[in-house]
């Protein structure tokens, strides 16, 4: 399968399997809100492909879904813990915020905003001791651009020469907040610059060229043992959780990534692929739905 056709087969999963959990939302089965990643689903495939070492290691938000499925967590077990059941990648405790898959290289995502990029220093001071040719990685938002500690983490990782990529995916959006507003205007991937980091901008609509970049800025990483900086600019094609009824969204329409991925592709092949993503997406929810078994309440007995 050529590349393109791959990135695309992988993004369409995700696509699918976001609108599933979104179906068994409003349904009643998740606890709490969910936080969809539909739109940045090209760039986190892209990047995740890249991230091939045994040793690598990424972070992500509370937007994190699409990040576990891209590193390769097992489906099933990704909407297990999503439902909050037994099955769950974490046995349904952590939800749909907290998700961890570390065989796979996907260290945590966290609720708390910016806090996965500390984390992902931690593993990235790891791998430059153990000196295996390990990587870090951590996805964040606008938002969590101008919390304290993600600033601190770039500094630090300048300072100690951490092996560690920052990916900012710039959704113009902080909740309800424009990135402009909460930013004042300022250039982010300037910022990052102006840390002392390789920063670099992505365009979250070209597959082909995000595969590229990708390969080459994670390659600078891993041999250089330098942090470095992408923004990425993605659309949010849902609310800031799922069913949020907000007059905001109707400015924030966006062209879909996937659409225009797919518009590059064979009509007839992109169809089927889509299909199949779809059927697959539905298969892992539904498996994880009949578990039927939810999580253990919650006590000392099963914290410890
Ligand atoms: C420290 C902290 N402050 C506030 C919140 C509430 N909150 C959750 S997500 C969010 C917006 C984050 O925006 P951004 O980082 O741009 O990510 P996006 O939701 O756009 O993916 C906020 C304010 C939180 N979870 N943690």
């Amino acid at each position: 399968m050529n590349t393109l056709l791959s990135l695309y087969k992988e993004a369409s999963f995700i696509r699918a399997f976001e609108l599933h959990i979104a179906v068994a939302s409003e349904a009643g089965h998740v606890p709490g809100l969910v936080h969809l990643c539909s739109g940045a689903e090209l760039v986190e495939v892209a990047i995740c492909r890249s991230l091939t070492g045994p040793r690598d290691q990424v972070t992500g938000s509370h937007r994190s879904h699409g990040l576990a499925l891209a590193m390769g967590a097992d489906p099933v077990a990704v909407a297990a813990e999503i439902l909050g059941r037994k099955g769950g990648l974490s046995k349904g405790r952590g939800g749909t915020q907290h998700l961890i898959a570390p065989e796979r290289g996907f260290l945590a995502s966290n609720g708390i905003v910016g806090a996965q990029v500390p984390v992902a220093a931690g593993a990235a001071l790891t791998a430059k001791l153990m000196a295996a040719g390990g990587i870090a990685a951590t996805f964040f938002g606008d938002g969590a651009a101008n919390q304290g500690a993600v600033l601190e983490t770039m500094n630090l990782a300048v300072s100690l020469n951490l092996p560690l990529l920052f990916v900012m995916e710039n959704n113009g959006l902080g909740q309800s907040t424009s990135a402009d507003y909460a930013s004042g205007g300022a250039d982010l991937c300037a910022r990052a610059a102006a840390f002392g980091m390789k920063a670099e901008r992505m365009d979250g609509y070209k597959g082909a060229r995000a595969i590229k970049q990708s390969a080459e800025i994670i390659d600078y990483v891993r041999m250089s043992g330098k942090p470095a900086f992408i923004e990425a600019n993605v659309p949010r094609l849902s609310g800031h959780y799922f069913g949020e009824k907000a007059d905001y969204l109707a400015h924030h329409e966006a062209d879909d990534p996937l659409e225009d991925l797919a518009e590059s592709l064979d009509s007839g092949v992109a169809e089927r692929v889509r299909l199949e993503a779809e059927q697959a997406a539905h298969d892992a929810v539904s498996d994880a739905l009949n578990m039927g078994e939810a999580a253990p309440e919650k006590s000392a007995e099963v914290v410890l």
